[in-house]
């Protein structure tokens, strides 16, 4: 392999350069070139200053994430930075797109760092389950203090290169254009002068000063934390930068590292950060099929999901046409989307300007003829399969021929829908969780007849709107929905033999959920769908509703609820579901948590079994994907499927078997034959 880092002499400045795309991560390589250059730099009389500057996209962003989990190579990160921080010759990061993880501490280990305007620094390791293990933890709070430090390394989002200098993370911000010259010109302006060390600064002294930061830290920041090692573990490491010498300091911040790049909760995370990015891929599409532009898009239907559809292309640039059968239908929806908008400029993440030039991009109609020059159109009306024939109808006689045509809906059979229409290989499902415009994930269900420039342009549309796409094949509920079905049904056959309601929910809230079902019963509204004969009782709901218990809307559902919304488990509840088990001829029992984890989850890995047996889903990570996304599964375990590697196929098996629940072949297949889903 050629060296990634090759070097170039401006007069007695030496320019090292990393050329190792797609993001100049810090491979084996990379080190190894950085240490050779940097030594001979240091080691020449000649050389008196030098930059680090890379090429392609981006400055370092980060380790090499396909390095973990093998045996490490030398040389480390941390020895390569220390050497070159210790030297007395100026060293110059010079910044531009995202210098994020060991890229971010490659920079803290120079003595200067400039930057482009558009650059961002950040040290996002806490997302892939690690804290920064190349002195970043001891680093940042000596340059920004540990107050500021707090949030770039427990949260892990990046910040831009105009606030880095307004904390003293950069020392100046330089032309887009002149990035390599200005920081040549930069370096020697600091020959001569006593370099600055960042593993010498004093900032961190604020939370020496003020040692409550951190516990307000976590208790700011507990709600999004919750089950995660790495932040807590980034909060000490930052406290410790107070604490104790650098030396120090950084061993700890090393064991600290080990011990998580080590831990299952890490190897999730970095299994979740490739299958994001494998989601994108469709296998049998070749990468380069031509897409076709979408320039305008149609929404039919404004209510909650049109409407949040609709926001997702008004919010990327993208003109919508919105059709409504009744103007006030129309009003309200419009009011809605203008409503949404200004809430969430009130909460400073937009402008008014760009509430305005949003709304500006929106056509609302009540003709179908308005709808002739879309590029796209997709329904968002009622989940009936007639009335979706009938708008597919309407929208073939309408709208130009190479439009695409999408249907929003959650499990009825697209190719059905696209029967009612002369171009199938124009229509597919475009599947949105609601609220729209704010869930990611986004499920492409590919119909048989779907063509590949449709699916391709659909899945490349998904990025531009920020959603997180996976490809789904036609079968009732496609990968998300299908596997929620196992969980109610165990979770309902679970309180009619006994198990309490409450446990069920915190089963699921202990293993990471943000909600179990029957809190999420409460929240919607027991009472959706009730007949209102209170005499009729055939499920627990209707002996629910029948006692008029609604959920929170009336204060009392599964739980009793307070003024603030608080619940508590309801002994008359408890009751009404051991009447009802009773008059349905259930015996009842006590029924352990293990139990009811294992049958709430074990059941959902053998239908994402089937999934990938009956090719529903491209591979096992996808559905990983459309669960941490679309249903909360926790991020920490690497959605159903990793999470089942972790645990064992085989015992995954044994437990369905234990409660005489099914077992598909190609789950038992994998067990008997010790494979994994996600081949590691
Ligand atoms: N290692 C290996 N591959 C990486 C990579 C990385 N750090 N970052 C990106 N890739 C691949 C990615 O899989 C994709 O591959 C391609 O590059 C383009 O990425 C020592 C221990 C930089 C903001 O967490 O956030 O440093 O799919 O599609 O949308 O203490 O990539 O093309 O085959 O995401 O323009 C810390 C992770 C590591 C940054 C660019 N660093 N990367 O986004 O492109 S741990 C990170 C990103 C660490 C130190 C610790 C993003 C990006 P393919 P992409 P993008």
């Amino acid at each position: 392999m050629t060296n990634p880092i090759s070097t170039q002499r401006d007069g007695e400045v030496l320019v090292v350069i990393s050329n190792n795309p797609p993001v100049n991560a810090l491979g084996q390589a990379v080190r190894a070139g950085l240490k050779e250059a940097i030594e001979a730099g240091l080691a020449d009389d000649s050389v008196e200053a030098i930059v680090i500057r890379c090429d392609g996209r981006t400055f370092f962003a980060g380790a090499d994430i396909t390095e973990f989990g093998k045996p490490p190579v030398g040389p480390s990160l941390p020895e390569v930075l220390d050497a070159m921080e210790a030297g007395d010759k100026p060293v110059v990061a010079a910044i531009h797109g995202t210098a994020l993880g060991g890229g971010c501490e490659v920079a803290l280990a120079c003595h200067y760092r400039v930057a482009v305007p558009s650059a961002k620094m950040g040290l996002p390791e806490v997302k892939l389950g690690l804290i920064p293990g190349a002195g970043g933890t001891q680093r940042l709070p000596r340059v920004i203090g540990a107050e500021a430090a707090l949030p770039m390394v427990a949260i892990g989002n990046p910040i831009p290169a105009r606030k880095a200098q307004a904390i003293g993370l950069v020392d100046e911000i330089v032309s887009e254009e002149s990035l390599a010259a200005d920081a040549i010109v930069f370096a020697r302006s600091k020959i001569g002068q006593p370099v600055p060390r960042s593993s010498e600064g004093t900032a961190n002294q604020d939370g020496v000063k003020n040692p409550d930061i951190f516990d307000q830290f976590r208790a700011k920041n507990g709600r999004k934390m919750r089950g995660f090692d790495a932040p807590n573990a980034a909060i000490e490491a930052v406290k410790l930068a107070g604490e104790m010498p650098f030396a120090e300091g950084v061993k700890k911040e090393r064991e600290m590292f080990l011990k998580l790049v080590t831990g299952t909760q890490s190897a999730a995370m970095r299994h979740y950060f490739f299958a994001e990015r494998a989601a994108n891929k469709i296998d049998d599409i070749p990468a380069d099929t031509p897409l076709i532009p979408i320039k305008k898009v149609g929404v039919i239907g404004a209510g909650t999901m049109g409407g949040g559809i609709t926001m997702n292309f008004l919010s990327a640039g993208i003109p919508v046409t919105i059709l409504e059968m009744q103007q006030d239908a129309l009003d309200r929806g419009t009011g809605v989307m203008r409503k949404n908008y200004e809430n969430t400029a009130k909460r400073g993440r937009m402008t008014m300007e760009q509430v305005d030039q949003a709304m500006g991009l929106l056509t609302p109609t009540l003709s179908y003829d308005d709808l002739a020059d879309c590029d796209l159109v997709i329904e968002a009306v009622y989940e009936n399969m007639d009335v979706k024939k009938e708008v597919f109808a309407k929208l073939d006689s309408v709208v130009k021929q190479g439009a695409i045509l999408a249907s929003n809906t959650s499990y009825l059979n697209v190719d059905e829908i696209a029967l009612a229409t002369k171009r199938p290989g124009y229509v597919l499902g475009l599947h949105f969780f609601s609220p729209a415009n704010v869930m990611k994930l986004l499920e492409i269900v590919r119909g048989e007849k779907t063509r590949d420039d449709v699916l391709a342009t659909c899945m490349k549309l998904a990025k531009t709107i920020g959603k997180i796409a996976a490809v789904s094949g036609v079968c009732p509920g496609f990968i998300g929905n299908r596997m929620l079905s196992p969980r109610q049904q165990q979770a309902n056959a679970l309180i009619m033999e006994g198990a309490n309601y409450w446990d069920v929910d915190d089963v699921l809230l202990d293993f990471g959920f943000p909600m179990g079902p029957f809190q999420m019963a409460d929240l919607a509204g027991i009472d959706i769908g009730w007949h209102r004969d209170p005499t009729k009782v055939t499920t627990v709901r209707e002996a629910l509703c029948a006692a008029g218990r609604f959920g929170q809307k009336n204060g009392k559902g599964f739980y009793d609820y307070d003024a603030a919304r608080n619940r508590t488990p309801s002994d008359d509840v408890k009751a009404i579901i051991a009447d009802f088990a009773a008059k349905e001829g259930t015996a009842q029992r006590e029924i352990s948590k293990d139990e009811i984890r294992e049958r709430l989850l074990y059941p959902m890995v053998n239908e994402g079994a089937k999934i990938l047996e009956e090719k529903m889903a491209q591979r096992a990570s996808d559905i990983d994907v459309v669960w941490i996304n679309g249903y909360g599964w926790p991020l920490y375990t690497g959605g159903p499927m990793f999470w089942a590697d972790t645990i064992g196929l085989d015992t995954i098996v044994a437990g369905l078997e234990k409660y005489g629940l099914p077992v598909c072949d190609y789950l038992r297949g994998k067990a008997e034959r010790g494979e994994k889903f996600n081949s590691q």
